[in-house]
């Protein structure tokens, strides 16, 4: 017996309300793919353009250890770049063509790349605020609704996990430096703190796709919430750094067992949102050009699987 569109549907909704995993080969609604591919392609895009404002200092790290860990996590944001493209091709997407609307400046990638890494400090305050960041969004994606996406997240989590505390590592280090050290985290720190806040996307009552996504246990918790949670989780890391947070409002509150924090300048994330940013028009550029770069190497992998299908055939 064929099933129906009311049953396909009616799958559908019990395989979330009973907080089950949806996979590849189940009837989806489109406006659920077309959310999945827009996410997951967006996350995809984040952590490949991400790889550039710390691929910047590689060549340039202090020291060979500090050169080695660099390029492990430069590395692992590739990796994960990958293992999100891919679960963006279990819902029909292609890849090929994921890119070229990320090069053609019709699908985004986080705001938070599009700002410049001005001194070394800036990759370790990039491990401890981005990738925190990062962790506090992403640990609850681990519960998604969509099988492939929340999978690929527990890995993603755990490697993010260990970027963190390289980051906090390494800020430590800088602590006990040189009042220059200092200085340079303390100067790093300012210039992230609200672009990582930013991270979590507009507050709750500007945010487009919260309602839905939360139906459809996509999202497990408001923009609003997570970055409440990253709040609250990071003040006493930035204490026991000996950093201050650039926030005058930034205080604990008995009554709501919260740290309150001041207004955050949403005209500045819709601008880079928007493609105006400190560094939009680098990020797409470079992607570009090693996107053409490497159209060699996707003929020649082309190439030579054709021979090998005419081998086999
Ligand atoms: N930047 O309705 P909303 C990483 C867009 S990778 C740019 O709240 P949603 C890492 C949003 O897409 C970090 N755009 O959307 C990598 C939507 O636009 P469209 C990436 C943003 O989806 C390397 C519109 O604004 N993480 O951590 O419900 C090194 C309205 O927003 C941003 C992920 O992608 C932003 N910050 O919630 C280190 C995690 N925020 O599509 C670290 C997965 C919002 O309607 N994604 N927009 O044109 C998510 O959790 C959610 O998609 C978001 C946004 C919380 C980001």
């Amino acid at each position: 017996m064929t099933a129906t569109m009311p049953d396909l549907e009616q799958q559908f909704e019990q395989t979330i309300e009973r907080d089950q995993r949806i996979e590849p080969r189940d009837w989806v609604p489109e406006a659920y793919r077309t959310t999945m591919i827009r996410m997951i392609a967006q996350h995809a895009h984040s952590e490949i353009i991400g790889m550039q404002p710390e691929g910047n200092w590689i060549t340039r790290a202090p020291s060979l250890r500090r050169k080695a860990i660099l390029l492990a996590k430069v590395q692992d944001e590739a990796g994960h770049g990958l293992y999100l493209y891919s679960a963006a091709e279990t819902l029909g997407a292609d890849r090929g063509e994921l890119t070229a609307k990320l090069i053609a400046g019709k699908q985004k990638y986080s705001s938070i790349f599009n700002y410049p890494t001005l001194t070394f400090a800036d990759v370790g305050v990039i491990g401890w605020l981005v990738d925190g960041a990062a962790i506090c969004n992403q640990v609850p994606l681990c519960r998604s609704s969509y099988g492939p996406y929340a999978r690929a997240m527990i890995r993603i989590c755990k490697e993010e996990s260990f970027h963190q505390r390289q980051g906090y590592e390494l800020l430590m280090t800088m602590m006990r430096g040189t009042e220059e050290q200092r200085r340079m985290v303390q100067d790093a720190t300012n210039r992230w703190w609200w672009p990582s806040l930013m991270m979590f996307g507009p507050p709750d009552a500007d945010s487009s796709h919260t309602a839905q996504s939360m139906a459809w246990k996509v999202k497990r918790h408001t923009n609003d919430e997570l970055r409440q949670r990253f709040v609250d989780m990071t003040v006493p890391q930035a204490e026991a750094l000996g950093v201050t947070l650039p926030d005058p409002h930034l205080r604990w509150n008995a009554e709501r067992e919260h740290y309150d924090f001041g207004d955050i300048d949403w005209s500045e994330f819709k601008q880079v949102v928007s493609g105006n940013g400190p560094c939009n028009a680098q990020r797409i550029a470079h992607r570009r050009k090693a996107h053409e770069d490497g159209a060699w190497v996707r003929e020649a992998a082309a190439a030579h699987a054709a021979k090998l299908r005419e081998r086999t055939a």
